[in-house]
């Protein structure tokens, strides 16, 4: 198989600029790069299935940059829905400096062929009128109101400063041309107009032919974005998204989509993912290509201790025995959910009301004596239970669970001598 027939076979080719690109993907030594704009401070699921293509072109001989935009990001690639609020200069920084240092640990991996570049320096010191000089002249009003973000802008209003991103992209594409001879552009779909922007400035300004591709977008078996969970957006960043949060997300990918997720998100090969496919309809209850695929995509991005222990936490909780983590690991494993906090010993029934575990001392009994009750895996039965500074994990937590699946959080900050 060839790298181009790889990459068609794993669904990361959407648009290509020209057939003469393939040839050259699959003899290999292009300088390429990828681009993104801090927006926030971390990157997300949706940039990594992006992110990703630059070390598989690198390890098939391609020479990646990672552009991190301290200029664009000031300016904002327009949306199709409405203008983006602006940031101000010192959250752009700020983000700047936390993608930079992502991108550098997660994907270039002190890899001395990873270049990772802010347009904002060569962008700084170029003036307005060379700007339009130099830039402008090339670009026809006629042609960027033919771009489809901006004709889908059209209606709702776009502001010139948006307008004007393709502009600076574009001249990103010429610079890294010019400083490196990178001749390839990658992004995912939406980034088309962008990259074929930069390839029409660049045949313009130098007669060079330069190529792009981009990849779909990553979606769900509906059809909508690939990557938010209930609580918002898969981050990078273990402190947004803890290694456990991103478990509990790729272990519950629906069945219909997690194959073309292990060829999206994987280095594993065309034999490894086939052979797991066949394992996963031979025997669905294994679960092994969500497993497989979990385990991938966070030894990748935080490496094998942090998966080690996504899976130790799920497995633990999965069995009930709570009494195997540590504190650390059930604030991660429960990151959602509100701490209740209390100061003394009680009795168990007062202390399910106490807790509003339940909603009277009826309820209480009620669900003690169903066995519906358990404390850190054990089930509390006994109606004379005392609940006690002793039976917390690390002298802090008791994990209470209520019928199959309502889960309590107690954090127990009382001194019990003061008390008594
Ligand atoms: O020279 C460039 C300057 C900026 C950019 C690219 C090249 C960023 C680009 N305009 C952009 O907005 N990218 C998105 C982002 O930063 O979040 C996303 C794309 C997605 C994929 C991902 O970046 O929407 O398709 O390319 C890496």
């Amino acid at each position: 198989m060839t790298l181009y027939e790889e990459l068609k076979w794993r669904g990361l080719i959407k648009d290509i600029s020209s057939e003469e690109l393939i040839d050259k993907l699959n003899r290999g030594g292009l300088t390429f790069y990828i681009g993104t704009d801090p927006t926030a401070d971390s990157l997300h699921i949706g940039h990594f299935s992006s992110f990703l293509i630059a070390r598989r072109l690198k390890e098939a001989g391609h020479h990646p940059i990672l552009l991190v935009g301290g200029a664009t990001g000031l300016i904002g690639d327009p949306r199709p829905t409405s203008e983006r609020p602006m940031i101000s200069k010192e959250t752009l920084n700020h983000n700047y400096q936390c993608l930079k240092e992502q991108a550098e640990k997660i994907f270039a991996r002190g890899d001395k062929d990873f270049r990772v570049v802010n347009n904002f320096d060569w962008t700084k010191d170029i003036n307005i009128i060379d700007f339009l000089r130099d830039y402008g002249k090339y670009f026809n009003i006629n042609y960027m109101l033919d771009k489809d973000i901006v004709k889908r802008r059209l209606d709702t209003g776009i502001t010139y400063a948006e307008f004007s991103y393709m502009i600076l992209q574009s001249l990103d594409f010429l610079h890294l041309n010019q400083a490196f001879d990178c001749t390839l552009q990658v992004a995912g779909q939406d980034q088309w107009g962008n990259i074929t922007a930069g390839i029409d400035l660049i045949r313009k300004k130098t007669g060079k032919e330069v190529y792009g591709f981009t990849m779909p977008l990553l979606t769900k078996a509906d059809g909508t974005k690939f990557g938010k969970s209930e609580g918002g957006a898969i981050w990078l960043d273990r402190n947004k998204t803890t290694p456990y949060e991103m478990y509990q997300f790729l272990i519950n990918s629906e069945d219909e989509k997690v194959i073309d997720y292990l060829k999206f998100l994987t280095f594993l090969s065309v034999e490894e993912i086939k052979d797991i496919e066949e394992q996963q309809k031979a025997n669905p209850e294994s679960r092994i290509a969500h497993k497989t695929l979990a385990r991938e995509v966070i030894t990748f991005i935080h490496g094998s201790d942090a998966y080690e222990e996504a899976l130790k936490i799920s497995e633990s909780l999965f069995k009930g025995n709570i009494k195997e983590l540590s504190s650390e690991q059930i604030e991660m494993a429960f990151k959602g959910l509100d701490k209740i906090t209390i100061n003394k010993d009680m009795n168990i029934v007062d202390f399910l009301v106490e807790c509003n575990i339940c909603s009277s001392k009826r309820e209480a009994r009620e669900f003690v004596t169903n066995n519906s009750i358990s404390i850190n895996g054990d089930k509390v039965n006994d109606l004379e239970f005392v609940v006690s500074k002793d039976k917390t994990i690390d002298d802090k937590y008791l994990v209470v669970r209520r019928g199959k699946k309502k889960y309590f959080i107690v954090c127990y900050g009382g001194n019990n001598e003061e008390e008594r």
